[in-house]
């Protein structure tokens, strides 16, 4: 959202001025907590939070995992980054997970997340997440808290609109924020030509019910503008889908004057079922494109990366009844819909009220071809007919809404810096909190789906000003909870967050906890290169590939002494953690490796790749601290020059026999 910023400024000091607003930053930043805010977010040591939090880590491409309302910080996820803490990204194993189309992406920018839904309701099973740059969706398992599959979408640039799940998780629907020549054309066209050439892409990715595989079941070919955010209908609305749409005049430069002309963009509705009937008749055509799918296998404890290379396309211009376009004002960012899934709420981003569209007044207006005319083929529905209400004066930049199945709407105003409470009734604003602030999105555990557990409502903020120690150029970010049981929303924590955050998700703690994995069987590891006792330990030379098959347990490798590398060898550490307890992974770190940890859970292989620089000795250790004699836990390595005589040997617990190193002269 930073790059809204400046234009919001803007509009808000013309809006202050016109319609009185409060200025950006709240009168009262210090002292907004009151009384008994502090036991509300206390949670004794040793007692559990009573929900979890999966905060988006922004351009950290990572996943937070946060308690509330403590707001204790319990699991950072890497998705789409690497992350050395655990060697995601370092492993052999872990590098496909972050290969592309474009090759190895170490790093991408994450914004939103969406659990899984059976029934409408939070299932516990996984978290999905968008990568917004390469754009790809990811899975992550929460019996583990680990990636489990990345897919990449091809016909798609800033993949900003997604993830957003169906009801039963049928899909997981990915918009792209740019609109882009499609993969299979040339592209290489003139930028001014965007109206001509560049065409905006909606991926519906199919979820199995019961592994959670992902596959890219067809995508939407639709006008070219910026798809920014959705939401699937539900109860009612299930079966649609609800997107916000700016540029909607295709600009395609200073998108911040240009895209900002038109007084109304659009909501596109778009009725999936319908795609899947035109699906199912064949009507979709097969496009070349290029893609990567990522796959990681819990039993070999490793990743498989597959290029694709078809996708089906349906056309929504030429194939009727898929879309259709509600005018919104104005720039819409935010696209929620409420637990019944009559409420449609578009939250302009320039816009001094909010419009609340129902799904029936829709259905009406479609029905009855109540049309202002068409867009690129797609017809617009009338705004008046699909409106059911407008929230007026709700404060400034209004940004996402969450909802607290209790007949109220939460939007967050990043102008205003503040977080406003509103009767979806009757449009009323009930309460109005200041954030500090800049908010930008915010959660309420299952708030965006039918039922809602409104205990909580967490604000995540774009600028943290006097709120903690500085730490030189840059303030930590920061996230704040509010208690929502009574009328008026109750400050009760702050807390900082990691990167940016933007979308979070949260539900009960009792959903996802007792399905936790708490080791992996020794005896179900199906890695190649698992050594399942002590006895398996050995080092393997062929060519100039020499692989270590190692084992770790409390508080030794085996084998911990190895002769016999030469300059030249590439090496591949196979570390197998023999424990089969709870919570005991063994590290593994070796000089001159790219990473200082290679964490390796119970019942796991990770291997890690070593080319040494120079002849000479090497030790390795556990970064791990996992007993008294942690310390202990390590090894040497003795690599000699590449024309040397010495042997292969290796040992643990005795000396190695003399072993002398000889140049030998061809
Ligand atoms: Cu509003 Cu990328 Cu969802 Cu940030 S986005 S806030
Ligand atoms: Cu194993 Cu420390």
């Amino acid at each position: 959202m930073k790059n809204f910023k400046s234009k919001l400024m803007v509009a808000a000091g013309i809006c202050a001025l016109a319609f009185g607003f409060q200025s950006c930053k709240p009168k009262n930043a210090g002292n907004a907590v009151s009384g008994d805010a502090a036991a509300k977010a206390y949670v004794a040591p040793g007692k559990y939070d009573g929900f979890y939090n999966f905060v988006s880590g922004g351009f950290s491409g990572q996943m937070s995992v946060y308690g509330l309302p403590s707001g204790r910080l319990l699991r950072v996820i890497p998705v789409f980054s690497v992350d050395p803490e655990k060697g995601y990204g370092f492993s052999e194993e872990t590098k496909p997970m972050l290969n592309t189309s474009h090759g190895f992406v170490p790093w991408d920018d994450l914004h939103h997340e969406d659990l899984s839904q059976t029934n409408g309701v939070i299932d516990g099973r996984w978290i999905f997440a968008n990568a917004n740059n390469t754009p790809r969706v990811a899975r992550v398992d929460l019996k583990t808290f680990h990636t489990a599959e990345i897919i990449e979408l091809p016909n798609s640039a800033g993949n900003h609109s997604s993830p957003f799940i169906t009801e039963n998780t049928e899909y997981v629907v990915a918009g792209t924020r740019f609109s882009v020549p499609p993969d299979n054309v040339n592209g290489d066209v003139p930028i001014n030509s965007y109206k001509k050439n560049f065409k905006g892409t909606i991926s519906f990715i199919s979820v199995d019910k019961t592994t959670g595989a992902m596959s890219i079941a067809f995508q939407l070919r639709c006008p070219g503008v910026n798809f920014d955010l959705s939401h699937s209908g539900k109860e009612k609305s299930s079966g649609w889908f609800f997107f916000s749409c700016y540029n909607t005049e295709q600009a395609n430069t200073l998108l911040e004057v240009n895209a900002s002309q038109r007084d109304k963009d659009f909501i596109m509705a778009v009725n999936w079922k319908k795609a899947e009937e035109y699906l199912k008749a064949g009507k979709g055509e097969k496009q070349t494109v290029k893609y990567v799918h990522n796959v990681y296998n819990e039993n070999t404890h490793s990743a498989t990366s597959e290029i694709k290379t078809e996708v089906i396309v349906l056309d929504t211009k030429t194939l009727k009844d898929i879309c259709y376009f509600i005018p919104c004002p104005k720039s819409p960012h935010g696209c929620d819909v409420d637990p019944t899934g009559e409420y449609i709420v578009g939250s302009g981003k320039l816009a001094a009220l909010i419009p609340v569209f129902s799904f029936t007044k829709l259905m009406t207006a479609i029905s009855n071809k109540d049309f202002i005319g068409d867009y690129e083929g797609i017809p617009v529905v009338k705004y008046e007919s699909a409106l059911y209400g407008e929230v007026k004066k709700p404060g400034l930049g209004p940004l996402h809404t969450e909802f607290d199945g209790k007949g109220n709407g939460y939007t967050t105003m990043f102008v205003s810096s503040e977080v406003v409470k509103w009767n979806i009734k009757d449009l009323k604003v009930v309460d109005r909190q200041p954030t500090f602030y800049s908010p930008g999105h915010l959660c309420i555990p299952g708030g965006d789906t039918r039922s809602p557990n409104p205990k909580y409502l967490i604000v995540y903020n774009k600028i943290t000003k006097d709120r903690y120690l500085p730490t030189g150029p840059e303030l930590a970010q920061s996230a704040q909870i509010f208690d929502i049981t009574g009328e008026k929303m109750q400050l009760i924590l702050d807390f900082p967050t990691i990167g940016e955050p933007h979308y979070a998700q949260a539900v009960a703690s009792d959903v996802i906890r007792s399905s936790s994995v708490k080791f992996y069987k020794l005896e179900e590891n199906t890695s190649p290169f698992v050594s399942k006792g002590e006895s398996e330990s050995k080092v393997v030379r062929k060519g100039n590939r020499v692989d270590v098959y190692i084992t770790a347990i409390r508080s030794h490798f085996s084998p911990d002494n190895i002769e016999g590398i030469k300059m030249g060898d590439e090496v591949y550490w196979h570390i197998t953690n023999l424990e089969q307890d709870w919570d005991v992974p063994h590290g593994f770190a070796i000089k001159g490796a790219l990473t200082g940890e290679l964490l390796v859970m119970p019942g796991e292989t990770q291997t890690l790749k070593w080319t040494p620089e120079k002849p000479g000795m090497y030790p390795f250790y556990c970064t791990d601290f996992c007993s008294a004699l942690h310390q202990e836990m390590s090894g040497y390595v003795r690599v000699s020059p590449k024309e040397s005589s010495t042997a292969l040997l290796f040992s643990t617990g005795k000396n190695l026999p003399p072993n002398d190193s000889t140049i030998v002269k061809n």
